[in-house]
């Protein structure tokens, strides 16, 4: 049976144009050529069955987000263009409401402006809004859950193509280049219909503090991520080894920070850390948050994996038994991107 492969167009008009990196503004690493690659590579290849996605609805989002954060990106661009912005260039926040700027715990009013309100919702400059992002983001939510409909539907893996990805964004908190997080709405999903359990595998190369902050108190959901070590890497505040849960998720958050030049055999050691930890609990399905900036050539990230390592990752993560809902994350050196994604795949199924 061919590995389903849902994608959508829609992700092409979310193009961000620019990301601020040290206050310089520098083209969008997190591009529409990413998923273009990765679509061309897997038709040129054999077995895959390309879908699109069903739409889902808010109430899968709103299951993990908070409608607030819905509402801000579903309406900021309309009105801040509405109050003069130039429609060619990206939003990105002028006003970060951190934690030292609260008295009293709290912030003491909302401004005014959907655009002035943006920077209590978002934690960096590298994730722009423009008039295509909302639509790009729900439609890649509907990619990861048509994806997680097919497996629940028995296919043994689907991959979501989703573009923008998802792992950074939080309950109420967009960034990274995610604003939807995909791989926790399809955990949620999954539990929701009725899994007592549901494990995600993240091997983006960053960690994804977005997942680990929405299951921190959930014990339903477990959270196991292999990335840089935040002490030198983005999102720097957040993905050490001792942030393991609270209240019912105590133990169910794993993280395996990791050296700069990390090699494929010290990838492997981790992921069977992971694995054996995925296996020691119940569940039949892992999502897996797939990302590829942990190759070795990928701009802006300093892991040093070789292309057949994915296909090893692949191999040993289908070997559980469980079955995979594969979402793309990151991954930025494009002209192996597709590659890299065929590897990992091939290696899942088996072939
Ligand atoms: N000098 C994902 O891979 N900027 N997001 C890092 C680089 C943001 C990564 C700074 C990286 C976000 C999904
Ligand atoms: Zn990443």
């Amino acid at each position: 049976m061919p590995t389903p492969v849902i994608a959508s167009d829609a992700h092409l008009a979310h193009d961000g144009l620019i990301e601020l990196v040290h206050g310089s503004p520098v083209a969008c690493y997190e591009s529409p050529a990413r998923a273009v690659e990765i679509e061309r590579a897997l038709r040129a290849a054999d077995g895959y069955a390309f879908e699109p996605p069903d739409e889902h609805g808010t109430a899968a989002i709103t299951a993990v987000h908070d409608t607030d954060l819905v509402d801000l990106l579903e309406h900021v661009w309309t009105d801040a263009v509405a109050a003069g912005h130039d429609g060619r260039r990206p939003l990105i926040p002028d006003t970060f409401a951190t934690e030292a700027f609260t008295t009293r715990h709290e912030l003491s009013g909302t401004p005014l402006s959907r655009f002035d309100r943006l920077g209590s919702y978002c934690f960096d400059t590298a994730t722009p809004i423009v008039e295509g992002t909302y639509a790009a983001a729900r439609a890649a939510v509907d990619v990861a859950l048509t994806a997680a409909r097919r497996v629940l539907d028995s296919a043994p893996l689907a991959y979501g193509l989703c573009r923008p990805p998802g792992h950074h964004a939080g309950t109420r908190l967009f960034g990274g280049y995610c604003y939807f997080n995909n791989a926790a709405i399809v955990a949620q999903r999954l539990v929701s219909l009725g899994a007592s359990r549901a494990a995600i595998l993240d091997v983006d190369f960053h960690h994804g503090n977005g997942t680990q902050q929405i299951f921190w108190r959930r014990g339903d959901v477990f959270y196991a991520s292999i990335h840089a070590d935040p002490a030198r890497q983005y999102p720097f505040f957040l993905g050490h080894s001792n942030e393991t849960g609270e209240g019912d998720g105590v133990g169910e958050n794993l993280n395996l920070p990791q050296p700069a030049d990390l090699s494929d055999d010290a990838y492997l050691a981790a992921i069977d850390r992971t694995l054996e930890a995925i296996l020691s609990r119940p569940g039949s399905i892992i999502v897996v948050s797939l990302g590829f900036d942990t190759y070795g050539l990928d701009p802006i990230c300093d892991f040093a994996l070789t292309t057949p390592v994915y296909a090893e990752i692949g191999r040993r993560v289908a070997a559980t038994g469980r079955r995979l809902v594969i979402l793309q994350e990151g991954g930025y050196y494009r002209p192996h991107l597709g590659n890299n994604a065929v590897a990992w795949l091939r290696g899942a199924e088996g072939r």
